[in-house]
């Protein structure tokens, strides 16, 4: 995978896939990890509020948008997924078998979407950055996402904390029962779901700051930091912790790529 200059990216064809800068925001570490899964060709472009120029040329302000030739920016993690799908049709990016299929893009739903897993963990490090603790996220950087992506102080936080510890169980659960006999969440081998789980797991139970090389030490802090308790449940929770550690050994590769 290429990191190009704006310019570039703008003159080259194929998937051209604007990315954050300087944070492994799991929507953009999981959309470059579905399209190396899928072996497509793409180069990534660094952006962020810092740096906008990219944002201007997809015409969306945030992480990651997908460019592939003159078709109109994907900026969805669901569009992206498509994309992939569509580009790669050799590999299985979600389960063949229809009722698998409907419930693996549920799960997907309920960890990419509008206060699915992470957008609710991104609330929490607003919540921690602004009023729990002084060793998250630097104020003004708390409150320029927390007026972005929805915070509403800590009545609501309630109820984001009690969505992402139940998203949670549905996801360990899930493991638990999965029938594919492998460690894949399907039978079909590695799909999308596989790698959403793996980005998400990473914002609470990240790898060791050695592997965080690339990113700001601020960054990687604030996905250590978390709710004592729900981190203590989490460290239990074996399959899910197994579960990420083949995705990174067999897709997405340490130390993290920024
Ligand atoms: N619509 C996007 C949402 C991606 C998203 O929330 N990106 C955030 C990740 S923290 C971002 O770019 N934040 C930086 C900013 O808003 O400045 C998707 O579904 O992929």
């Amino acid at each position: 995978m290429d990191y190009v200059d704006l310019p570039t990216a703008k003159t080259a064809r194929g998937v051209r896939l604007v990315v954050l800068d300087g944070v492994p925001s799991p929507w953009s570490q999981a959309a470059k990890g579905l399209l190396q899964l899928g072996d497509i060709p793409f180069v990534c472009v660094r952006s962020s509020a810092r740096r906008p120029e990219a944002w201007r040329w997809t015409g969306c302000d945030n992480a990651p948008v997908a460019v592939y030739d003159d078709e109109p920016p994907r900026t969805g993690w669901a569009e992206i997924l498509a994309l992939a799908q569509r580009l790669a049709p050799s590999h299985t990016f979600a389960p063949r078998e229809a009722t698998d299929r409907a419930w693996m893009w549920g799960l997907c739903h309920e960890m990419m979407s509008e206060r699915g897993l992470v957008w609710c963990r991104r609330l929490d490090i607003v919540h921690r950055s602004l009023v729990e603790t002084d060793t998250a996220l630097p104020r003004a950087a708390a409150q320029y996402l927390g007026a972005k992506y929805g915070y509403r102080g800590a009545d609501d936080m309630v109820h984001v904390r009690a969505r992402m510890r139940e998203q949670l169980e549905l996801l360990a659960s899930q493991l638990e029962r999965r029938r594919s006999g492998d460690w894949t969440v399907f039978a079909d081998g590695v799909t999308a779901v596989d790698i959403y789980l793996a980005t998400a797991l990473e914002t609470f139970l990240p790898h060791a700051r050695e592997d965080y090389s690339n990113v700001h030490p601020v960054v990687h802090r604030a996905y250590v930091d978390g709710d004592a308790a729900l981190n203590r449940w989490l460290r239990e929770q074996t399959p899910l912790v197994e579960h990420r550690d083949h995705v990174f050994a067999h897709v997405l590769k340490l130390p993290i790529s920024l």
